[in-house]
């Protein structure tokens, strides 16, 4: 077991960390990456030699790879995630909680010896921008090649990172191994009061990619709260009006409602002159700025994307990211070496699918996995906005949550204040829509599409949110947004994806007070001619009765259904909270609209 000479000497509580976790895993080599082109020339060959990738055609797909994980391992494993803070209460009733001598007792003997015969790569990176005061350096050890070349395109890898860090010790300390991929040998702990993760047993993304959802969410949720900022499973974008002037906006959305699409949305032929750009797909981290502006930025450099539903049609600016470096996941394979999935184009006629097994168009299986994925740079993006890696961030107007919703939550209204959108996002919910993954249209909470991401107790984090919004002195206004409301027939009433726009042109015209509202029991809704439809076949009498309606016996048995989960959360829940719910159900039963 011996480091090469790229060790960084100047870094003696690094150098001691590696060399502490290398005896626990005894890897036959230690490798450190400085992130550059000819590492990942000489470790995509390694990978390709070793079967843990495939070249794909380098004539249409140039410097694209093919990556198949185990079958049992291809999503989030939220029984396997632990937070393991020393009390069980700063997990909260929402997360898993493991005493964190238990787990390093537990997964320390998972990790033991589990690199033998491999190769132990050292990945040091930066969630942030180069400069930025928001940033955090993270270093991942891991086992797999197929993480390495996924973080060089998710984080900026290497020595960029180290050179950041210098001789600091204050870093998140990942570890990583594929062991032996056994779903009851697989864990992924958080250890927020040692800024470390562990992470042993699978090879999938969400797992393994640790600067992502266990970095930049979890662990950095629970360092903003003691730091006084924010870490949000939310996409930054800005829209750029015909005068030129641009509004940024961040969004929640929990899964399946199209977040990526949003973050890279086309306008409609009819808005003319407009302009969205995209900053972030996935991870907003927020800090007040010196304005007194909530500021935001992407900690991310690359998307990991949902393939299925990708289409020319649905998300151009995706598809055009992905033609050239991007690392595919689970999706089919097709005979002339492109990739195909369910969503994209027609069927092919034949293939090998996600399990690597021969698959024909008549075979009747799924080609891809429905949660295959895309590893792209966000450099790539003909949309990523010209701000995207400025240090200082971007000044956020508007924040929205959203869910997806068939009956219940209009189009679009907005909270009457900070408190009151607090509590609107902390309500949030989405009916279920995979078949797979038990019944469709059962309605599941996720505040601030947070649940299985916040790394710790839940009533505290309503708490911090409530404290923000007192400590911001010009805070983004908040709103909520549903674009599936369905009819009676079970049809999408809104055309949804570019015409989204004209939901997001209300939301900054209420922020520079140009567009009008009417006052109802849940928010501000738009008045019915403050929502642009020209070019659409929807008619402001159908507007006005179906996506802005508010039905008041639905809302007072949503109403029961918040406080159902709301009892959940226990006695951490803000008293701020129970009162915005108490005046919703009193304005509900009044039941009156007023024009403001
Ligand atoms: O991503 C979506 N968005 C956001 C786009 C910016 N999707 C895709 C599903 C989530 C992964 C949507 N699906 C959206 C949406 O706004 N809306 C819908 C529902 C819908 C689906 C199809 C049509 C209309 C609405 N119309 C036709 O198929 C012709
Ligand atoms: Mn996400």
């Amino acid at each position: 077991m011996k480091s090469t000479d790229q060790t960084p000497m100047n870094n003696k509580t690094l150098v001691a960390w590696v060399e502490e976790m290398a005896k626990l895993c005894q890897p036959d080599k230690i490798v450190w990456c400085d992130g550059s082109e000819e590492e990942k020339i000489r470790l995509t060959r390694q990978a390709i030699e070793c079967g843990e990738v495939e070249e794909l055609n380098q004539e249409k797909l140039p410097s694209c790879l093919y990556a198949r994980s185990a079958e049992n391992d291809v999503a989030r494993v939220e029984h396997l995630t632990f937070i393991c803070s020393r009390s069980q209460k700063d997990a909260g009733p929402t997360n898993n909680w493991m005493d964190p001598r238990e787990a390093y007792k537990k997964l320390g003997d998972i990790f033991r010896g589990s690199m033998r015969g491999r190769t132990m790569y050292v990945v040091p990176f930066l969630m942030g921008i180069p400069g930025s005061p928001f940033n955090k350096i993270g270093i991942e050890l891991t086992d797999s090649i197929y993480v390495v070349l996924n973080m060089r395109i998710m984080t900026r890898m290497g020595k960029v990172a180290l050179d950041e860090l210098g001789s600091s010790s204050d870093f998140t300390r990942g570890l990583h191994s594929k062991a032996d991929l056994r779903v009851d040998r697989r864990y992924i702990c958080h250890f927020p009061e040692d800024n470390t993760i562990w992470s042993v047993g699978s090879n999938y993304g969400g797992n393994v990619l640790l600067g992502k959802k266990c970095l930049a969410l979890r662990i950095a949720s629970w360092l903003g709260r003691k730091e006084g900022w924010m870490a949000e499973h939310m996409l930054i974008v800005g829209v750029e009006n015909p005068r030129g002037e641009i509004h940024y906006l961040a969004g929640a959305f929990p899964s399946a409602c199209g977040k990526t699409n949003l973050a890279m949305l086309v306008p409609p032929p009819s808005l003319r002159g407009y302009k969205v750009w995209t900053v972030g797909d996935d991870i907003a981290w927020l800090r007040i700025g010196s304005d007194g502006r909530l500021w935001a930025i992407n900690p991310e450099a690359g998307f990991f994307g949902v393939a299925p539903g990708t289409n020319w049609k649905t998300n151009p600016n995706a598809m055009a990211t992905i033609q050239r470096n991007t690392i595919f996941t689970n999706v089919l394979k097709k005979l002339d070496g492109t990739v195909w999935w369910e969503g994209l184009e027609d069927l092919p006629a034949e293939g090998i699918d996600w399990r690597g097994r021969p698959w024909t168009s008549t075979s009747g299986e799924k080609g891809a996995h429905p949660n295959s994925r895309f590893t792209a740079p966000a450099s790539q993006c003909p949309s990523i906005s010209p701000e995207w890696e400025n240090p200082r961030g971007v000044p956020i107007s508007a924040i929205i949550f959203g869910g997806r919703r068939a009956r219940v939550a209009p189009l679009v209204y907005q909270s009457f204040d900070w408190q009151h959108g607090v509590f609107v996002g902390a309500s949030m919910a989405s009916e279920t829509t995979a078949a797979a993954t038990g019944r469709v249209g059962v309605v599941r909470r996720d505040p601030m599409a947070m649940l299985p991401f916040c790394g710790y107790n839940m009533g505290d984090y309503f708490r911090h949110w409530l404290n923000m919004g007192r400590k911001i002195p010009h805070p983004p206004k908040l709103f909520h947004v549903n674009w599936f409301r369905m009819d009676e027939t079970g049809k999408f009433i809104w055309p949804g994806f570019g015409d989204n726009l004209r939901v997001l042109e209300w939301i900054i015209e209420r922020v520079t007070g140009k567009a009008e509202a009417v006052e109802s029991p849940i928010g501000y809704l738009p008045k019915a001619n403050s929502i642009n439809l020209e070019g659409l076949n929807i008619s402001r009498e159908k507007l006005e009765s179906t996506l802005l309606n508010i039905d008041l016996d639905d809302w007072i048995a949503e109403a029961e259904s918040q406080m159902e989960f709301f009892n959940k959360i226990g006695d951490t829940l803000p008293q701020e909270i129970l009162q915005e719910h108490q005046k919703l159900l009193k304005r509900l039963k009044r039941g009156t609209s007023v024009l403001v």
